[in-house]
């Protein structure tokens, strides 16, 4: 307020505020004056990725209208916000979609052309945002769009980290991880210099009186990093609101940079306390699923939620609300258990800093925060050491103690002498070392707990925190089914099936409406309409066909059903099923006679994804994905019939390119282990049909767009635990013949030195089988023949890709928001006058 031009001065202002552009001079005119100033080129020396640059820049000035006066009007209104706590932020590209959301690329397109550009490979110039791993990054991302699309109030808080996720390259067919600098140039970024944070690390705790007589604890000495906040604009689509995305950056804080060690000539060391300050946010955890308990990680974490807290509760203290309004104006939602050291720094703030009692202080807390669990995998469930944490973070250890006490506590109460469950519930792990179970932090701490799908919010109830359900009632639990922005997964990556759908359903409100979608169905039998839908997925099909020509030399072709796995590569998810699978049809292939053959169904079967470089089974299923296609893409009695191709690199743009290409995909995770999974929902939205087990999403897939437009197989959720059982102490376990046959091969040497894949077959065949491959290979390989046949007939297949597609409104991330802003945020919208 202090800062702010008087009233007299304002008029001039106002004459020379920035105003958007609003037609293809004015764009020309912003374009060229960055090629020209900001850049300083000319038009002797403007390439693409000047081109790029400039536009990128031009985009972001007319970003930068809306978003500060979105950001003026919530302060304003004095809103209640949502705060989006995410380690990752799988954003992508970032162009394209401003420009499809503010609605001006029609008007980029052509200034772009008359200046000797296409506007495609313009896009094309920009690295990825690449802040996270998978599905629980790119859920962020998608968040963010519905969150500003729906005009809600809201900011995400993350960490920018210098390096995103890695390159992957394939050398010899194995996985080699190259760094990801992608800073250079981020046009998209506002660094905020004034905006620091001092965060205290290590030191001690003192415990004295005040002058109340009352015990306060002062935490001292230790260290202090600084955090400067870089703020990313986050526009909706077709509404003027354009919501904040601030990441955290780590510095040495000032003074830190000794001058004591600087004057006694120890330069050196003074520079390296400096780059061990930046080296937190340097580097993005590339695990995902998960958990491996690294000091620096958990530096992270406490450096994000400590940064994200002090701003959040700076901003609240100048509304001078009292402190029992705070989650009355605050919502803070933890996505996934990474954040939930924000529960115990919010409790500390109160206590320590504000002086309220506990009780009073822990009431604000449990209003304040919802948590969202993504994942039932045991290896996937945080834990950190209690000695590390004591190092690290010595008041919260103690917070952490306390909060655990008066929990259990209040469980003795309601459930007396039974010690067994105050064991299990306890927020800590009595094993040596003892270990703090963060989820179960994050449940105590959090007025809601909500999963991500219906079997997996249905699981985690009845498996991993049945206990809570019987402390807590089932109301603290409940679902909120993932969705998908269609902005970018259907409008900005598939632009003809975009106008296609337009034109039958009534222009575009599809877009922010997805149930809209159902009016495709009474097209269903219009000829025109079928022909250009079967074209489009042709057309994006040749699109694919020709990247993997030119990037791999791999001639594919495009009347094959494209059989597409993309994402992370884990054995939960049975890539290594799938290969299995392609060496069984490969086998069959060369078993018949040359008539036989001519009948089949050419196939090409196309993965793509990264391992965690410390996964090493990961990268050996990749390398024999690899060694296959070596083998079967040259077998000339094959030809086209079956191709094996690995993408590398696979990433947000690429699944832009990849999954409009797709016939049928494969979503074939063990039963009960995908939590959701949001592929699945991107592929059914481009008219690609799906194979998949009853796992995640897929069944509500089933439910919303019928089982006879889905391949579903294998083995239920609740058949799991007793398979299990049976394979170790079972007995009459027999490997399934088909699949004994696709070892022998492997074994034989078909496709290279068998020891590369040994640990792959025996992870099956001699160490129990953990994700029942064996057990669901024969009904994956006949429901792959149904895939065959149905493909064969085109029309009906036609008909299947239509159908689903009219039925996936249901899949938005817009629904989805609207679930949580109602159902746990208590958050309304708040528009601007358009
Ligand atoms: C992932 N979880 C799940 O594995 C996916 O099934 C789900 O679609 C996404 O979350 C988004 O909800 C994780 O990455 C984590 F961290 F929880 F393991």
């Amino acid at each position: 307020v202090e800062a702010s031009i008087p009233e007299p001065q304002r008029e001039t202002w106002r004459k020379h505020q920035a105003k958007p552009f609003a037609d293809k001079d004015g764009f020309q005119r912003e374009l060229v004056r960055h090629v020209e100033t900001t850049l300083a080129r000319s038009m002797f020396n403007c390439d693409e990725s000047a081109a790029y640059s400039a536009c990128a820049l031009a985009f972001r000035d007319r970003l930068v209208y809306d978003w500060n006066r979105t950001q003026q009007r919530q302060t304003l209104a004095d809103a209640k916000r949502v705060y989006y706590l995410s380690l990752e932020f799988l954003m992508g590209r970032a162009l394209d979609n401003a420009m499809l959301n503010i609605g001006q690329k029609d008007i980029a397109k052509a200034g772009l052309a008359e200046l000797g550009f296409r506007i495609e490979d313009v896009i094309e110039q920009e690295n990825d945002a690449a802040l996270g791993n998978g599905g629980l990054g790119r859920l962020a991302a998608c968040f963010l769009d519905s969150l500003a699309t729906l005009n809600y109030p809201a900011w995400g808080y993350g960490l920018r980290y210098r390096y995103g996720i890695f390159k992957q390259e394939i050398i010899d067919g194995y996985q080699v991880e190259v760094p990801d600098y992608w800073l250079d140039f981020n046009p998209w970024e506002f660094p905020r210099h004034d905006v620091t944070v001092d965060i205290q690390f290590y030191g001690h705790v003192v415990k004295t009186t005040d002058e109340n007589g009352r015990v306060v604890h002062r935490w001292e000495g230790g260290e202090t990093v600084k955090a400067v906040a870089y703020d990313v604009p986050i526009p909706g689509y077709g509404t003027s609101t354009t919501n904040n995305l601030r990441l955290w950056s780590s510095k040495a804080a000032s003074g830190e940079f000794d001058f004591q060690k600087f004057n006694n000539g120890d330069y050196e060391s003074s520079v390296a306390d400096q780059q061990r300050a930046e080296t937190i946010s340097a580097v993005l955890y590339p695990n995902d699923n998960l958990d491996r308990g690294k000091e620096l990680r958990l530096k992270q974490q406490y450096f994000w939620v400590a940064a994200s807290l002090y701003d959040i509760v700076r901003r609240f203290k100048k509304s001078k609300r009292p402190w029992k309004e705070f989650p009355d104006q605050v919502a803070i939602q933890l996505n996934d258990t990474h954040p939930t050291l924000a529960i115990v720094e919010l409790q500390r703030i109160l206590v320590d800093i504000e002086g309220l009692g506990w009780d009073e202080a822990w009431d604000i807390v449990t209003r304040t925060f919802g948590y969202t669990n993504h994942t039932v995998l045991p290896e996937a469930l945080e834990k950190w050491s209690v000695p590390l944490v004591q190092h690290l973070l010595p008041r919260h250890l103690q917070i952490i103690y306390d909060i655990n006490l008066f929990f259990l506590q209040s469980v003795e109460r309601q459930f007396p002498n039974d010690r067994d469950l105050l064991r299990r519930v306890s927020i800590i792990e009595e094993t040596n070392p003892k270990m703090i179970r963060m989820a179960h932090l994050a449940i105590v701490g959090s007025h809601k707990v909500n999963g991500v799908a219906e079997l997996h919010s249905d699981l985690i109830k009845t498996t991993i925190f049945k206990d809570f359900v019987d402390i807590y009632g089932p109301d603290k639990f409940t679902n909120v089914t993932n969705g998908i922005t269609p902005r970018r997964w259907l409008h900005q990556a598939n632009p003809r099936l975009s106008e296609l759908i337009a034109s039958k359903t009534g222009g575009y409100g599809f877009l922010t409406d997805l149930t809209q979608l159902n009016k495709l169905e009474l097209h269903v039998n219009d000829a025109d309409f079928r022909r250009e839908w079967a074209e489009i997925k042709f057309n994006n099909k040749v699109r694919l066909a020709k990247y993997i020509k030119d990037t791999l030399g791999i001639a594919v072709n495009p009347n094959a059903l494209f059989d597409v796995q993309v994402k992370r590569i884990h054995e939960y998810k049975r890539q290594q099923m799938n290969i299995f699978g392609a060496i069984h049809r490969y086998l069959t292939l060369k078993e018949m006679t040359p008539e036989e053959r001519a009948k089949q169904q050419p196939r090409v079967s196309i993965f793509g994804g990264k391992a965690a470089p410390g996964y090493w089974m990961a990268k050996q299923i990749i390398h024999l994905i690899n060694a296959v296609g070596e083998v079967v893409n040259n077998d000339k009695e094959i030809g086209d019939l079956l191709k094996v191709v690995f993408i590398p690199d696979y990433n947000v743009s690429k699944a832009e390119m990849i999954i409009p290409a797709s016939d049928i995909s494969e979503h074939i995770s063990t039963a009960g282990t995908e939590a959701s999974g949001t592929s699945n929902m991107k592929f059914v939205l481009n008219g690609g049909l799906i194979i998949g087990t009853c796992d995640g999403a897929n069944i509500e897939i089933t439910r919303e767009i019928g089982d006879e437009n889905i391949f579903l197989f294998g083995n239920l959720a609740e058949n799991v635990e007793d398979l299990r059982h049976a394979h170790t102490y079972g007995g009459d376990w027999t490997l399934d013949p088909s699949l004994a046959r696709v070892f022998e091969e492997i074994e034989r040497g078909t496709f290279g030195n068998p020891q590369d894949f040994a640990a792959i077959i025996s992870a099956v065949r001699d160490h129990g089988d953990y994700y029942l491959v064996s057990d669901d290979f024969h009904s994956y390989l006949e429901t792959h023949k149904l895939v065959d046949e149905a493909y064969r007939d085109k029309e009906g297949w036609t008909t299947k890709s239509i159908l689903s597609v009219a039925r996936m409104g249901f899949f938005s991330s817009d629904r989805c928001i609207n679930e949580y802003a109602e159902g746990i945020w208590n958050i309304e919208p708040l528009k601007g006058e358009e």
